[in-house]
């Protein structure tokens, strides 16, 4: 998502490979052997970290100055991304499927788990709303790399219990969240895609705007 909403920004276009995770394509794992999603090919380059295809793409053509925000610079964008990809998308993971954690039976159970995760990571969503409180973006008056690096996590974080999540006194962030939701441009990356097959014809990224 992160990958497909800087390549929307950048105006630029590429071909679109869908991967099942389960049935990883040959062609994926030559590209990149640890086998994750995104991978971003562009001739010899190969980028396999969502961040760093957001950057690069967005170096090559940046139309909405995602990179140069209006309040403070890529540097702290950039940590700030990095403390939300640590602590906060640890819990996210935890709150989310606690199942997947062995570490929950020893803990009271898959819920009382679960609940400890989304305390962690309500800390870290209340640090958000209290900036938003200064600015409607993360980094300022308009959008920047870190809103569409963080908000898609952020996401996740409110559909695992939607009810709860607006309960929560986060009145900045949940206005922060609907206004990316609702934007055009996170309907354009939602579209869904067949897996890709070498027989497939190419899928062009993004969809023309309707
Ligand atoms: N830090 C990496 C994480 C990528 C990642 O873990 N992606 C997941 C899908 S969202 C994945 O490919 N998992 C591999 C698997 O489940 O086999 C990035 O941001 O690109």
């Amino acid at each position: 998502m992160r990958a497909r909403l800087a390549i929307a920004s950048s105006e630029q276009q590429c071909v679109l490979r869908e991967v099942v995770l389960r049935n990883k394509p040959q062609e994926l794992l030559v590209a990149s052997p640890k086998g994750t999603v995104p991978v971003l090919v562009a001739g010899t380059k190969i980028i396999d970290e969502s961040l760093d295809i957001m950057q690069w793409v967005l170096t090559q053509s940046d139309p909405e100055s995602l990179l140069r925000p209006s309040v403070g610079d890529l540097l702290q964008m950039l940590e700030l991304v990095s403390e939300n990809d640590g602590q906060f998308k640890q819990a996210l993971d935890r709150y989310k499927y606690p199942q997947r954690y062995a570490e929950h039976v020893a803990a009271g159970g898959a819920d009382e788990y679960a609940s400890y995760h989304r305390e962690q990571a309500a800390q870290w969503l209340q640090s958000l709303e209290q900036r938003l409180s200064r600015y409607p973006y993360l980094f300022g008056a308009q959008q920047s790399l870190a809103d569409l690096a963080i908000a898609p996590f952020v996401r996740q974080f409110a559909h695992t219990d939607l009810d709860w999540f607006n309960e929560q006194p986060w009145p900045s962030l949940i206005i922060w969240l609907k206004r990316f939701t609702d934007s055009p441009r996170f309907l354009r990356v939602m579209e869904k895609y067949p897996p890709w097959t070498a027989q497939q014809e190419k899928i062009i990224f993004p969809p023309p705007r309707p």
